[in-house]
């Protein structure tokens, strides 16, 4: 047999879909056609879809194991998927067929589609764009493989009882993943624990290992990233964590069973579950785990396959390979990589070190003190012994450096050192991210340029060479393509569909603001969009939002920096307004927040509380409604966004500037057309750049008014001196959304009104009402507004993850795209 015949099967071509379709829901589910369910013909087109992508999977993962070119390793404790089947579809082209084979069961696409469970492998913007990134790299054939972990249980699913937010498991499991493929022969050992043993070897060099450790088996499972109609398919290893099969043989033949059992359960936490927090390290220890765990199975992977390739000549390695650390939560990828030159290869510090620096780079993702990852040093000697011998070399290595630019500068080196030292002394894994890495990018120009005069300014100063950034982006192919067929259509008429792969293309529809007609049918896909949404905030809340009012949207986790409260504020003053009848030049709005918080950020949880309580309140008032709905929508996760960014008129981003280092939520609702109103922070400032100052609501105060403010903040004067926001603070303060528990929100308004208050929200507050009776004046004419509108989607092209990718390629990777 040749190997075309092998990678391509005539049968998957020749045989329909729907043949295929109801031979796995006979085969390999075992159903009978009588019994199908909407939840098993998913299950079933999904596999006969990956039937259609496993021969250029195999294609294509050999063309990256056969390239001389550099391939690069995307190594992210975070994947934000979400659902898969309409993605593939939509990307091999098989919407037709997938469409009529399901008419035969009576059902959509879309029904079938959505009994899908997300793959929620992250939390918010920094695992989603791991997935944005992964697309984009199918799509631009680049030489790319994903690595991270398959939790066995994501994102938590959160609902709401009594206002409050409670966590429920996500098992997403549970029904199989029809995705992905096992490859138990290609596992991988990780090392725990045990102390490191000196010896010398045969030629008498000083040499050391890992001795007495515990191991874990870390099992692939690969997913296909399909590229958009181009043949190529690339993959997501996400590792298993699972006991070696010498884990209990001790235990078992001394009769301990259940002990045996309880040492394999420990193995098996480690992939257990997704760690909730999007801004804050929590220092424990299966977290370091789960880290140490990711970066070394994936290494010794990709070594494995080098020396394969190459024997243990290691001279071309860093020119040839590429990691891309997502954040420092895999920054023990520097010392592993040290340890696996070092201890396993036996080679030089030195030569090791330059292969290293050669091929490490790193992306921050915060500004934010608290999310900055710190290990305490005991933590680490006992967990990872020899990495942490690796880190101290490393450092002091790094420390005569620092000391030869700076002589006697004791305080700056103690400012760069790896160790923060003090009575419980801890290890900086951003200082190691950029000791070890070539090149440290931020993920916005206003981010990248506050990371080098202010949190990295030591590093700036010495090597300002490895400092550059890199805007975020989101893929068009899902973010408007998949999750607003209307528009898509609208476009693709208008100015063809050379976009989807060319985000830059949608700059041709410009001059179609100006042309009445097609602002009519804008208008019209818009309104289709909004329905979907009303549908949707109906099954889930209960709440009746109206068409003609103006759809405001703040989805994104819930943070203090992010500032859903001043939102809040807003939408009190609205609803006093409606009181006091002072309603002239209001639009009707349907205000919806949404969005999950850190199950131990007690602050955030109490947002969402307020949030619900005064949702309760106003869409019970008859007297308010014609004029204002607020919805806090429950479990805002990557499917519920397809829905809502297509149906969103006004985006809210509104974080304290200097705070969000990009934001990409923003950019799916600016190519969507919606209009924002924001502050000057994160990629913000680049949409207001290219859609124009004219079709942004810019307010509030700067990055530079921020520290400036802070030195003489007084929000009790602000709130005393403004009479509506007095009669805001009176309402909560007031008990009216307190559900009879007086003082519950206490801890929100005593924040508010903290002269130390980081956020500032007070301080932003009036600009902010004001902007937003400048967004009511724009929505009553609608002719306007849509020119605005169109002129947001026409000038998002910069916004695409494909551009990112391709300055990722071209400017830190130098990786081309494959043949
Ligand atoms: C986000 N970060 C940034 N972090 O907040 C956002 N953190 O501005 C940016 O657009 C996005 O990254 C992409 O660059 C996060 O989402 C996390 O989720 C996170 C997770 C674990 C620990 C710390």
């Amino acid at each position: 047999m040749t190997a075309t015949t092998l990678t391509k099967p005539a049968s998957i071509d020749l045989a329909g879909l729907d043949e295929e379709i109801r031979r796995h829901l006979h085969y390999t589910l075992g159903y009978h056609e009588r019994d199908v369910s909407p939840r098993y013909v998913c299950r079933a087109t999904a596999l006969a879809v990956r039937d259609r992508l496993v021969g250029s999977w195999q294609q294509t993962r050999d063309a990256i194991r056969e390239t001389d070119q550099r391939r690069v390793y995307y190594l992210s404790l975070e994947f934000l998927i979400g659902r898969s089947l309409s993605n593939a579809i939509q990307n091999i082209d098989l919407d037709g067929p997938a469409r009529e084979a399901l008419h035969q069961y009576g059902l959509s696409l879309e029904e079938v589609a959505e009994k899908e469970h997300d793959a929620g492998l992250g939390n918010g913007g920094l695992g989603r764009l791991a997935a944005c990134f992964l697309d984009s790299c199918a799509n631009l054939k680049l030489p790319v493989v994903g690595y991270g972990i398959r939790y066995e249980y994501g994102m938590f699913h959160q609902h709401i009882e009594n206002g409050r937010q409670v966590e429920d498991p996500d098992h997403w499991l549970r029904d199989g993943n029809p995705w992905e493929m096992e490859r138990p022969d290609e596992a991988q050992n990780v090392h725990f624990y045990g102390y490191t043993e000196h010896y010398r070897d045969d030629e008498g060099t000083p040499r050391c290992r890992w001795a007495g450790s515990h191991d874990v088996v870390a099992v692939p499972y690969d997913m296909p990233i399909p590229g958009y109609r181009n043949k190529t398919v690339n993959t997501l290893r996400l590792w298993k964590a699972a006991a070696t099969d010498a884990f209990d043989l001790e235990e078992f033949n001394s009769g301990s069973y259940p002990e045996a059992v309880a040492s394999k359960n420990m193995a098996e936490q480690i992939s257990m579950v997704l760690y909730p927090n999007d801004a804050s390290e929590n220092g424990k220890e299966l977290r370091l785990k789960q880290q140490y765990f990711l970066v070394s199975a994936s290494l010794q992977d990709i070594v494995k396959d080098w020396v394969e390739k190459h024997g243990d000549d290691f001279t071309d390695f860093g020119k040839k390979n590429c990691f891309q650390l997502n954040d420092t939560h895999p920054a023990c990828a520097v010392a592993e990589l040290m340890r696996i030159l070092l201890d396993q290869y036996q080679m030089e510090w030195k030569q090791a070190w330059e292969i290293t620096t050669q091929c490490m780079a790193y992306t921050n993702h915060t500004l934010l003190p608290e999310a900055l990852e710190r290990w305490s040093v005991s933590l680490f000697s006992r967990l990872l012994p020899r990495l942490l011998d690796i880190i101290y070399e490393i450092n002091h290595r790094f420390l005569v450096e620092v000391s030869k630019k700076w002589p006697g500068d004791v305080a700056r080196q103690r400012r760069m050192s790896l160790v923060e030292e003090g009575e419980n002394p801890h290890i900086r894994m951003a200082h190691l991210a950029i000791v070890g890495s070539f090149s440290v990018n931020g993920v916005a120009g206003l981010h990248t340029e506050l990371l080098k005069s202010g949190l990295f300014q030591d590093f700036y100063e010495l090597w300002p060479e490895k400092f550059n950034n890199k805007t975020n982006g989101v893929t068009q192919r899902r973010w408007l393509a998949h999750c607003n067929p209307g528009l898509r259509d609208l476009l693709n008429e208008t100015i063809g569909d050379g976009w989807q792969t060319d985000l830059s293309q949608i700059e041709k529809l410009r001059p179609f603001a100006e042309d009445a007609a097609f602002r009519k049918r804008w208008a019209e896909v818009k309104l289709q969009n909004k329905r979907r949404l009303i549908d949707y905030v109906r099954q889930t809340t209960g709440i009746e939002f109206q068409e003609a009012a103006l759809f405001d949207v703040q989805v994104k986790r819930i943070h203090e920096y992010k500032r859903q409260l001043l939102n809040l504020l807003h939408v009190l003053n609205l609803y006093d307004r409606i009181q006091r009848g002072d309603t002239a030049g209001m639009v009707p709005r349907c205000v919806l927040i949404g969005g999950k918080a850190a199950p131990g950020y007690h602050v955030a949880k109490m947002i969402v509380n307020l949030i619900n309580n005064v949702a309760s309140v106003i869409n019970a008032d008859e007297k308010a409604n014609d004029l204002l709905k607020l919805v806090f929508l429950p479990n805002y996760r990557v499917s519920a966004m397809e829905v809502i960014c297509p149906a969103t008129e006004l985006s809210e981003q509104i974080s304290t500037a200097g705070k969000e280092a990009s934001g990409t939520g923003n950019m799916k609702f600016m190519m969507n057309g919606a209009l924002t109103i924001g502050t000057l922070d994160g990629a913000n400032i680049e949409i207001r750049e290219q859609a124009g100052d004219e079709n942004f609501f810019l307010f509030g105060l700067d990055a530079a008014e921020v520290s400036e403010t802070k030195k003489a903040y007084d929000p009790n004067k602000i709130i005393a001196g403004d009479e509506e926001i007095q009669r805001i603070m009176a309402m909560i303060e007031g008990g009216r959304f307190d559900a009879g528990c007086p003082g519950t929100f206490n801890i929100l308004t005593a924040g508010l009104r903290n002269p130390y208050d980081p956020w500032l929200t007070i301080a932003d507050l009036r600009d902010y009402i004001d902007t937003q009776r400048k967004v009511d004046a724009a929505y009553k004419d609608q002719e306007s507004w849509n020119r605005m509108s169109i002129l947001n989607t026409a000038n998002s092209g910069w916004f695409s993850s494909d551009r990112t990718i391709q300055q990722y390629a071209d400017e830190i990777w130098q990786a081309k795209p494959l043949g």
